[in-house]
């Protein structure tokens, strides 16, 4: 069964044979210390932009993070998450380490949210997982515990094992996990893409699981970063992967996404692919 989330314009669909999802990663001041700075006094005129500019870009979901020096995000999450979700009409994918911020934040959005997310250490299920059936909402389930993120494929699959037995005991259906595998920079371990591309096509194909994942991290470390995210991001859709969690800004990277999908049988009679260059195909009919 696909993963169902919904917004303002109603559900949105993703899973096994779907177009991939487009999370857009924008509203999140990692790096970025004038936007953490802007929010933390109030200024939540850069998340309105950032989803406005998102969505006209391609994005599906808007991920909401505004975890920062300085930043009360029990008080501040749930102001964006509204701000962000006005803005854009679109899902929202609840982004926060702190279990208090995701409350709060749930508690202002009225329909079924992603939340961005839990991990296979004890203090996360047992706080997480709870929250999750609460709210009725959907997680991200990240690869790693107490141990941190396994090397091997087998290491990793173990922790979506345990996460999903203990959602269950929750009574958190199958299809509300989004499994993580994590990517890491291929500069510094360059055998990790593989290893998250393999745990993506099993949890993907054996396990019938919805995943999400940054991809961006792949490049870190490398110059002309994009070349090297938007050809990993290729790589994961054909293994499976069926949310994305990107700039979708970057130039070139929600065509690759497009692309992607039509050669893997998911976007049927490649309708989504023509309706989001149909001025560009029309353009290029009148040259
Ligand atoms: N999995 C899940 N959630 C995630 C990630 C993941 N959330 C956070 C992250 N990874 C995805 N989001 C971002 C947000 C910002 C950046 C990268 C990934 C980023 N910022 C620039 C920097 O740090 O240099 C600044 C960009 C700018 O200034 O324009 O790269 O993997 N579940």
């Amino acid at each position: 069964m696909p993963t169902t989330i919904s917004g303002p314009n109603g559900e949105i669909k993703f899973g096994t044979g779907l177009p991939t999802l487009i999370i857009g990663e924008r509203i999140n001041p990692t790096g970025r210390k004038k936007f953490g700075q802007q929010i933390a006094s109030g200024d939540l005129s850069v998340i309105k932009d950032e989803a406005i500019s998102q969505k006209n870009a391609g994005a599906d979901v808007l991920d909401v993070n505004v975890g920062a020096a300085g930043v009360n995000e029990v008080a501040l999450l749930p102001l964006a998450v509204k701000e962000a979700l006005t803005a854009g009409d679109l899902p929202i994918c609840v982004d926060s380490a702190n279990v208090e911020a995701l409350k709060a934040a749930l508690a202002v959005y009225p329909y079924k949210a992603l939340i961005n997310s839990v991990n296979g250490e004890e203090r996360s299920l047992s706080s997480v997982l709870p929250i999750v059936k609460h709210y009725g909402a959907a997680v991200i389930a990240l690869t790693i515990d107490e141990s941190g993120i396994p090397e091997t494929v087998e290491g990793r699959i173990r922790i979506v094992e345990r996460i999903v037995e203990r959602a269950e005991s929750y009574g958190i259906s199958k299809d509300d996990i989004v499994v993580d595998c994590l990517t890491m920079a291929a500069s510094s371990k360059p055998k990790s893409a593989l290893v998250t591309l393999e745990t993506l096509r099993i949890l993907s194909k054996e396990f019938g699981l919805a995943s999400a994942m940054g991809v961006s991290n792949v490049s870190f470390g490398m110059p002309q970063r994009d070349i090297i995210t938007k050809g990993f991001l290729g790589m994961c859709i054909e293994a499976g992967l069926t949310a994305a969690i990107v700039n979708p800004e970057t130039e070139g990277l929600v065509s690759t996404i497009y692309s992607a999908d039509f050669l893997t049988g998911r976007d049927d009679y490649a309708r989504k692919f023509l309706t989001h260059y149909r001025t560009k195909i029309a353009a290029s009919r009148n040259v």
